[in-house]
């Protein structure tokens, strides 16, 4: 059968995917593509397999954004839990254990009106919540990622996890920096081999968290350092905030949002297993100004009921914490011209914490590659991320080692041990 290429062109968001219509178009078939192309046949499949997904979310979004017609709705219920998210095996394992709690809706946003959806069995099959929200694309953004919401949202009790009372001053640091959730790079631009995109990442994220916390010491605290970027893309277009330089994404924002929560969550569920209090900091970073945002929020509330677990909601990208005599503070890492400018800015923007204090460090990500500096007072370090190159660092060259680091901090002595993972 022909291959319809006007039709799949709008969906095909990668210069690559582009690049295999254009061939199909030129050489009259998928077949004589991979030949005139000299790629497998099977590579050129994998390429339009990607690109009719794509096609196939954007329809469900529309039918769900339609909210006219209660059967097209209900084939898409359908389609939503079978085909649209048609993940390997393992991701689909590890989605079940990421998020098997059973959360219901909670009506919080007073919302205007309300259309729900049930199935024969009289079970909540879909809900829509109508609002008087602008339609501009960070009100959309904002509206899907609150549409997810509405699944879970409920303050939820996090099981008691039997773990030993310890009373040893020490906090363990989890830094998961710039992972660009949603991200897509083909083998030449990883330079590792093999692509990278939404699924693999997805898994891979949840066995780090997974290792490194069946890695980590019992501790009285752990924070859970989110340091920006970890979101690919903040809008309905994949493109930076700032500059609108196109990315390369394999997701729509709605399943992005579903997993960062489901991502998210899991991390907080696994790092209560060794720590009897949790703070959870989700920087502002250049990628994801906004995400950060309704994610830090998303989790204040989902968390409001439970004393062991505090979430940071800053909407300034700068944060500070005061661990006895250790300071740490954190910052995405973007918009600093050199690493030692922040031993300036900390004492500058936090001069109580730091009077109070005399191990002091800060944590910044943005670059991907490794640099600890000390400097005036303060340990500045860079951190490295699990995710591998994209495009961007491909083209320019840039490479770095890919990993991300568990230190401990004591409230008497400040670092005392760390680990690196690597994904
Ligand atoms: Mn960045």
């Amino acid at each position: 059968m022909a291959i319809n290429t006007e039709e799949l062109r709008p969906y095909a968001y990668t210069d690559r995917q582009r690049f295999i219509l254009d061939a199909i178009d030129q050489y009259g078939g998928q077949l004589s593509a991979a030949k005139a192309l000299n790629i497998s046949n099977g590579t050129v499949s994998s390429h339009l397999a990607a690109i009719r997904k794509a096609k196939e979310e954007a329809n469900i979004d529309e039918a769900i954004r339609s909210r006219s017609n209660v059967n097209k709705i209900a084939k898409t219920t359908k389609l939503l839990v079978s085909d649209t998210y048609s993940l390997s095996d393992k991701v689909k394992e590890i989605e079940g254990r990421l998020f098997k709690k059973d959360m219901s809706k909670a009506e919080f946003l007073n919302p205007k009106s309300s259309s729900t959806l049930y199935d024969a069995d009289g079970n909540v099959k879909l809900q829509w919540v109508k609002t008087d929200s602008k339609e501009s694309a960070i009100a959309e953004t904002i509206k899907s990622a609150m549409e997810e919401f509405y699944n879970f949202a409920k303050p939820v009790s996090i099981p008691v996890v039997p773990r030993p009372i310890v009373e040893n001053k020490l906090l363990a640091q989890y830094t998961i920096t710039d992972y660009h959730l949603g991200m897509f790079a083909d083998v030449f631009e990883t330079h590792e081999g093999k692509p990278w995109n939404t699924d693999i990442a997805t898994a891979k994220l949840a066995e780090a968290v997974d290792r490194m916390v069946n890695a980590a010491p019992y501790t009285e605290r752990a924070v859970i350092n989110i340091l920006g970027d970890f979101l690919h893309y903040d809008s309905e277009k994949p493109v930076t905030p700032a500059h609108g330089h196109v990315l390369s994404a394999d997701a729509r924002p709605g399943k992005l949002i579903r997993l960062a929560i489901k991502l998210v969550n899991h991390a907080v569920m696994k790092v209560l297993e060794k720590a009897e209090n949790v703070t959870l900091i989700i920087s502002q970073g250049n990628h994801d100004p906004i995400s950060s945002l309704w994610l830090q929020n998303c989790f204040a509330f989902m968390y409001s009921e439970e004393e062991n677990v505090e979430v940071v909601v800053n909407s300034t990208p700068w944060i500070a914490y005061e661990w006895g005599n250790t300071l740490l503070a954190y910052h995405h890492g973007h918009r600093i011209k050199k690493l030692s400018d922040i031993a300036i800015k900390i004492p500058n923007l936090f001069p109580v914490e730091w009077g109070a204090t005399t191990y002091r460090y800060c944590h910044v990500g943005h670059h991907h590659h490794q640099h600890i500096e000390e400097v005036g007072g303060i340990i500045i370090e860079r951190h490295q991320t699990l995710a591998p190159n994209d495009d961007y660092a491909s083209g320019m060259g840039l490479t770095s080692q890919r990993g991300a680091n568990l230190i401990i901090y004591s409230q008497d002595h400040g670092e005392v041990s760390r680990m690196t993972f690597r994904p």
